[in-house]
C-alpha cells in the first residue's frame, strides 16, 4: 500500500513537471555531423537541413579529437554576425570550445537563446571555415511543439 502510494506520488510529480517544463522533456541531443563528427570537408549546412528544425533546450554535441601528430586540430567559435560568418572572419568571434574540448564525450552546446547561431571551426586562421566547410547556422525555434 505504501509502495503504491509513493508510485502515485512520483507519477504526480512527473505530471507536474510536464505541465511546468514541457520543453525540458522534449529536448534532443544531436551529435554534429553524426558519424563524421566535427571534421574537415563535411557539409554541415546540409546536415542542419536534414536534422532541423532545432528548438530551445536542444543541444549540439561537437566531437573531435584533440590535437595530435596525425589529425587536424578543430575548435568551435561563434560568429557575431552574418557578414563575419560569410567571410569566415574570426576577429570578433567568440570561442565556444577549444581544440581539446571535443574529446571523449564531446562538447555540448545547449540552445538557450532564440538568436541566430553562427558556428564555425576557428582553426588555421579560418581555413577550416572557408575551405573545409566547417560552418553552419542554427536559429532555434521557441515552440515546444515539434509539429510546427
Ligand atoms: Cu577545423
Amino acid at each position: 500500500m505504501e509502495a503504491r502510494r509513493s508510485v502515485a506520488a512520483a507519477a504526480a510529480t512527473v505530471m507536474a513537471l510536464l505541465v511546468l517544463f514541457p520543453e525540458a522533456l522534449r529536448a534532443e541531443r544531436f551529435v554534429v555531423g553524426d558519424a563524421a563528427r566535427w571534421t574537415w570537408g563535411y557539409n554541415y549546412t546540409d546536415w542542419v537541413i536534414k536534422k532541423g528544425p532545432f528548438f530551445l533546450n536542444d543541444s549540439l554535441v561537437f566531437m573531435y579529437d584533440p590535437p595530435n601528430a596525425t589529425v587536424h586540430a578543430h575548435s568551435v567559435y561563434m560568429m557575431r554576425n552574418a557578414a563575419d560568418y560569410q567571410s569566415c572572419n574570426l576577429k570578433a568571434a567568440k570561442l565556444v570550445a577549444n581544440t581539446t574540448q571535443g574529446a571523449t564525450s564531446g562538447y555540448e552546446f545547449v540552445f538557450k537563446k532564440r538568436k541566430t547561431h553562427y558556428f564555425v571551426c576557428g582553426e588555421r586562421g579560418g581555413i577550416h571555415c572557408t575551405m573545409g566547410q566547417m560552418k553552419f547556422i542554427v536559429k532555434p525555434k521557441p515552440s515546444v511543439c515539434r509539429d510546427d
